[in-house]
């Protein structure tokens, strides 16, 4: 097909035949290829929205008990097991929880001053980040002994991996990629929606070459391409938890593990009593 913004051929040919009014034909083209630019039809403003990122919606598949009392700020899924960093001072810890119940099969508590936050497997270890106090900790996958604390110069807020580093946000809109074992920075990447930064990621999730990211206070999160920054998707997850199921500590929608084995997608919040097997809806283009 002949690209929409450029003149066509015929136009062309035209103008070289018009020998004797070519001032006013020449304005005539002029003035349609201005017109032609300047307001293109639907097709090539169809072209033109492509960098606007799907919509998603969500089907609830199943739903699991979670505890109430978990401040959740990080969360996978790994071999049949939760996998659940939890938050706050004094409450903070990491723990193997049985996804069918609910239940904690161990908890390892953190020491009061610290705040737990993103958590991510790497290998046959477990890494946590903490809040503020700018150390991680690296735990024994099996037995989640705690093996060694590692340094990092920034807020730890959520934390995945793609195969090859591990991947940060502190809040703001940079994604942080660290060698998964020195912790040491190889790139980062600012998060953009049409080119406006994405403030406040939170708690992350590597999906099929994608990360998801929940974006604090609010019900969204992102879908983000690792290597631009770009958000090609959102999914909006209102009403997730009935009002019927909230208490009055009940806090954020935070936490996306994902079982690769089943292809499950698992979310939930801080505090929250129950944890959501989801599917995406894909919404009509240009639906609210
Ligand atoms: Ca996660």
């Amino acid at each position: 097909m002949h690209p929409k913004n450029e003149p066509s051929p015929v136009l062309v040919r035209q103008n070289l035949k018009a020998p004797g009014c070519p001032s006013l034909f020449s304005v005539l083209l002029l003035t349609l290829l201005f017109f032609l630019v300047a307001f293109p039809g639907p097709k090539a403003l169809s072209a033109g929205s492509r960098n606007r990122p799907a919509v998603y919606g969500y089907k609830v598949t199943q739903t699991f008990p979670h505890d109430p009392e978990a401040f959740t700020q990080g969360l996978i899924f790994y071999e049949g097991y939760l996998y659940e960093s939890t938050g706050l001072h004094g409450k903070s810890s990491v723990r193997k929880v049985h996804l069918e119940t609910g239940q904690a099969v161990k908890t390892i508590p953190l020491p009061e001053r610290y705040f737990g936050e993103g958590l991510t497997r790497w290998k046959d270890t477990l890494v946590q980040l903490t809040w503020q106090s700018r150390v991680g900790f690296v735990y024994d996958l099996s037995t989640l002994g705690l093996m060694k604390k590692m340094p990092y110069p920034f807020e730890g807020w959520g934390l995945t991996e793609d195969g090859q580093s591990l991947i940060a946000s502190d809040g703001s809109p940079q994604l942080y990629f660290l060698d998964p074992v020195l912790f040491q920075e190889r790139r980062r990447i600012v998060v953009r929606d049409q080119g406006l930064p994405v403030a406040r990621l939170n708690e992350l999730e590597f999906i099929n070459g994608e990360i998801f990211a929940n974006i604090f206070l609010t019900d969204r999160i992102a879908r983000i391409s690792p290597d631009t920054g770009d958000v090609t998707g959102w999914i909006d997850l209102t009403g997730l938890l009935p009002s019927s199921d909230r208490r009055p500590n009940t806090d954020v929608l935070n936490g996306i593990a994902y079982d690769r084995q089943r292809d499950r997608i698992l979310v939930t919040g801080k505090n929250w009593p129950k944890l959501f097997h989801i599917r995406l809806v894909k919404r009509n283009p240009g639906s609210p």
